[in-house]
């Protein structure tokens, strides 16, 4: 299998974590997407990835597989042992639940704010910015900042008592916010704790490894 995508990157992030919680990494091999220079954007790389985005996944049988949800949850579901989006029906509900919220309030608010009301990725590849819009997402994305901390403070996951595919996704867009300076606001104690937790976790110790590295040879 193979996995399309840039090492640092906020969303890819959230599968390589995915793949480390369930030992599985050495299964794939990464080809990277170079975003500066709109590789994405390519007609040749939209035949792997509709939307133009990265991570994809490749299958062995030619398969292309886009979204970090949809491929988390192939990777939780291969080995039959489904702790990032499994288990009970309810379960299964609350973490889907609590992820798409994860996108919706922080990561995708987070990434309008970077592709609209910053340079985002250049000129080149931002083709259409509209400022206000960036600058309403960004409010947003502080506004879910607030709602994930009263998540934390009554349980130390985001959808129940274990780690989940939804932890990763507020995770993910809390390395985003920290690519574009956007602090937990200091009244955010439960988040920040949380996230300090989060930190210890090896698989989120090898992510942070591995984007330094990629970060430094940029
Ligand atoms: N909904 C998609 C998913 O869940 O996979 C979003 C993917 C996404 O936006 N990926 C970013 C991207 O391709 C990668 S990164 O910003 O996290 O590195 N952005 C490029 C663009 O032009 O939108």
């Amino acid at each position: 299998m193979k996995i399309y995508d840039t090492p640092a990157g906020p969303f890819p992030a959230r599968v390589r974590i995915a793949l480390a919680e369930k030992g599985m990494m050495p299964r794939v091999e990464f080809v990277p997407v170079d975003l500066l220079k709109g590789e994405h954007k390519t007609p040749e790389f939209r035949q792997r990835s509709y939307s133009g985005t990265v991570p994809v996944l490749e299958l062995d049988d030619g398969t292309f597989m886009s979204e970090c949800t949809a491929i988390t949850v192939y990777f939780d579901e291969l080995d039959g042992n489904p702790v990032l989006t499994g288990g009970t029906p309810r379960r299964q509900g609350i973490v889907h639940m609590m992820t798409r919220r994860a996108e919706l309030e922080l990561q995708e608010a987070i990434s309008i704010y970077f592709h609209h009301a910053t340079p985002g990725l250049g000129p080149q590849v931002e083709v259409y910015q509209n400022k206000e819009w960036g600058l309403y997402q960004r409010d947003k994305a502080l506004r879910g900042m607030r709602y994930f901390n009263s998540v934390v403070q009554s349980r130390s996951f985001i959808a129940d008592d274990s780690f989940s595919m939804a932890d990763i996704a507020v995770l993910g867009g809390l390395i985003f916010a920290g690519y574009v300076d956007l602090a937990i606001p200091a009244d955010c104690g439960a988040l920040a704790d949380w996230h300090a937790r989060m930190q210890e976790r090896p698989s989120v110790k090898d992510w942070t490894a591995v984007a330094k590295e990629a970060l430094a040879a940029t």
